[in-house]
């Protein structure tokens, strides 16, 4: 059975990953971190609750992306084919309260995990989970693809661009199979609470059952390229199944404000945003990303991806599942 090993396993694109290499028909290796609380809600559905508990198909190996050590044991004790990076410190604003624990662990924390497997094994295929927030943004049409600049804007983007840069490094340098997904911004019902899509679907459910009265914002002129976390998952196999490694672009190439998502949201629901959406100056971020538009015409020519989940599927998927939840 082949074997895949997963960072960030319990974080929302884990979740979809483990699932998707489970049908598959994979053994799945996932790296968590020890937590006070046992719970993880994100995952937990994937664990079999029966007497078969001592044979379940996905196992768990305590360790942290900063610490080699660790990642060279579970590495050696797994021997996975694929390894996927999904662990990170992946909050843009948080990243300026914590600048330094960011770059060490979506930074360096990725430089580990390479050097990890060059040290134990080189023929294993990696996916390093990179992000259009290292292109710090274009004007509003302009389309970004492989070979835009990147001028990062954040510790969040500046670490994330170390860990591209070392991915290719030791692609040219080892010949290893290592493939950056530069991914645009992907949503689910599974997205963290403090994200915006996720704190708007959730306040609209909040709202609707009058347990929550207003919503604070920072800025809602910011367009994003937003994409079904599902579809972009899809997409990070295809690129590790892929004969070469390579750099893809993975986005929907259609754009929305901020503006855009919440008053969808809240129309779903039949509630005015005007009524209930306060502007907090507090929520502006100290440098902001205004504009994110994707090209993904590599990965539709190259791997035949295209995202099957639109913009209005999407937000529409994430408001009936708080309305029903909350
Ligand atoms: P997420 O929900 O925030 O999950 C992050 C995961 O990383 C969690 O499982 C978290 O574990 C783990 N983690 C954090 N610090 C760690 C450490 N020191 N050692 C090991 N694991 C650690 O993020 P996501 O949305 O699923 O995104 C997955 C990856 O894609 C991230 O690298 C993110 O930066 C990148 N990305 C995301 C998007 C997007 O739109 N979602 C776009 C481009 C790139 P805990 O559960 O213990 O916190
Ligand atoms: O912000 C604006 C905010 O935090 C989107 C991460 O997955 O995608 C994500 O980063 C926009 C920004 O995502 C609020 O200023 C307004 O312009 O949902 P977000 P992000 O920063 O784009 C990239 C590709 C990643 O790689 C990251 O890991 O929304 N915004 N008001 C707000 N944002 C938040 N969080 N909260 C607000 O109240």
């Amino acid at each position: 059975m082949p074997k895949v090993l997963i960072t960030g396993i319990t974080g929302q694109d884990g979740s979809y990953l483990a699932e998707d290499y489970l049908s598959a028909g994979w053994e799945v290796h996932g790296i968590v971190r020890r937590t006070s609380m046992i719970a993880r809600p994100r995952i937990d559905h994937l664990f079999m609750k029966t007497a078969e508990a001592g044979s379940q198909p996905i196992k768990l190996h305590y360790g942290d992306l900063n610490d080699l050590s660790a990642m060279v044991r579970i590495i050696d004790k797994t021997k996975p084919d694929h390894i996927v990076n999904l662990g990170a410190q992946s909050h843009v604003a948080v990243s300026f309260e914590v600048p330094i624990e960011t770059s060490l662990v979506t930074g360096v924390g990725a430089a580990a995990l390479f050097e990890g497997v060059r040290i134990v094994n080189k023929d294993i295929r990696i996916y390093q989970a990179s992000s259009s927030e290292m292109f710090g943004g274009g004007s509003g049409n302009t389309k970004l693809n492989e070979n835009s600049l990147f001028e990062p804007k954040s510790p969040y983007a500046a670490s994330k661009l170390y860990s591209f840069h070392m991915a290719n490094i030791y692609r040219d340098s080892y010949g290893m199979h290592i493939s950056n997904g530069i991914l645009f911004n992907h949503e689910s019902p599974r997205r963290g609470e403090n994200f915006v899509s996720r704190k708007i679907s959730l306040a609209v459910a909040n709202i609707k059952k009058n347990r929550q009265e207003k919503l604070h914002l920072g800025n809602l002129e910011a367009t994003r390229d937003w994409g079904h976390a599902r579809d972009y998952m899809r997409a990070v196999r295809m690129m590790l199944d892929s004969e070469s490694p390579d750099d893809y672009v993975v986005a929907t190439g259609v754009g929305h404000s901020v503006r855009d998502f919440a008053e969808q949201a809240f129309g779903l629901a039949d509630l005015d945003f005007e009524k209930y959406v306060v502007i907090d100056p507090a929520l502006f971020r100290p440098n902001e990303v205004h504009n994110l538009l994707g090209d993904p015409s590599k990965i539709k020519k190259c791997l035949g991806w295209s995202p099957e989940v639109n913009f209005e599927e999407l937000v529409h998927e994430m408001v009936e599942s708080d309305l029903s939840n909350v």
